[in-house]
């Protein structure tokens, strides 16, 4: 059987990974809907060979349509209802419905079950979130996480295209010696990094921290797991990296979690130090799996554990796990 899929914001940064990772995994597309706001609507795209018109997205974009993937934005708010209704399924990736108690919220290595009970749309989580969730989950299972204390390295490509074009406008000026203007980012980002990604909320923690807490919560299906975060935007292009520190109810060496992260789907370790091996987004961009490596245990604590992860945000973190909760769908026969 083959679906119809329409991508709404479909000239992004996510969109454009959607398009390539439904084709790279031979999503079954039967018509392909690009969609986009006024700004793009009417202008053609070329990709792997074929050329698209983009529509504009609006309530009657959707007739016909299967399963509707929601780069991010404000169109989510605006118009995944009227992908509901029209019959679609919705995947939304922006952050509108993550918290929302009739939405699931989906990693499909952590929580595949979630997609089961959606009332016509499916939240795609944070991508900082999304990566730390497949790292921990076999953690979790094997011995009980308590407590996580993480510190992100965030690349420019989550603020979009245009965090690539500020670091590159950005730090050939510095070399230059010219004036630096941000405009993405709250301050220079060359030769920089700024621990500030996102809006200032509660208790003087970002809306991107809250996330990586209220979410992970969510997704593991833990509302009391004890989470604290500080995210940082890095001068990197792209893939997240994450140090995490967690506590642990049991017992569990360095040797054993290995071994049950090396098991775990989605998940690629990367950890001898004597090779110095351990990931780097220079390595993970481009890739699907989550990367693990700096593997340590944490003797300041009863059970205590130090991984460093790091992903794709752009694929994993966003576009990659869309489509793989589209692909849960169809296997759970949910569609
Ligand atoms: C960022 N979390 O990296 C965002 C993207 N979703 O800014």
């Amino acid at each position: 059987k083959k679906y119809n899929v329409a991508i709404v914001g479909a000239t992004g940064a996510v969109g454009q990974e959607l398009l390539k990772v439904l084709r790279e995994r031979n999503f079954p597309v039967g018509e392909l809907r690009l969609l986009a706001s006024s700004r793009s609507a009417g202008k053609t795209m070329e990709h792997a060979g074929e050329t698209y018109t983009i529509g504009l997205t609006d309530a009657q974009a959707f007739q016909g349509i299967d399963i509707a993937l929601f780069a991010g934005g404000s169109a989510s708010t605006e118009f995944a209802q009227a992908a509901v209704d029209a019959g679609a399924v919705v995947i939304d990736n922006s952050s509108a419905f993550r918290m929302n108690p009739d939405v699931p919220l989906v990693v499909p290595e952590v929580n595949p079950e979630d997609v089961d009970w959606h009332k016509g749309i499916i939240a795609n989580p944070n991508c900082s979130t999304i990566i730390m969730a497949v790292a921990l989950k076999p953690i979790h299972d094997a011995a009980k996480i308590q407590r996580v204390v993480v510190s992100t390295y965030q690349a420019v490509s989550g603020a979009g295209k245009e965090g690539i074009t500020e670091l590159t406008e950005q730090t050939r000026q510095v070399l230059a010696g010219e004036a630096i203007a941000p405009q993405v980012f709250a301050h220079p980002i060359a030769f920089n990094l700024i621990p500030h990604i996102d809006v200032f909320q509660d208790g003087d923690y970002t809306k991107e921290e809250w996330k990586m807490i209220k979410e992970t919560q969510k997704i593991m299906h833990e509302p009391s797991m004890k989470i604290t975060a500080t995210t940082v935007r890095v001068p990197v292009y792209r893939s997240h990296s994450e140090s995490i520190n967690l506590e642990l109810e049991q017992p569990l060496s360095a040797a054993e979690a290995k071994e049950v992260l090396a098991k775990a789907p989605g998940v690629i370790v990367v950890d001898d130090v004597t090779q110095k091996k351990y990931p780097m987004p220079i390595d993970t961009s481009d890739h699907d799996e989550v990367y693990v490596g700096r593997i340590r245990e944490d003797k300041t604590v009863t059970y205590g554990l130090n991984l460093w992860v790091v992903a794709d945000q752009i694929r994993k973190g966003a576009a990659t796990n869309a489509i793989q909760i589209a692909e849960t769908l169809i296997a759970r026969h949910k569609l």
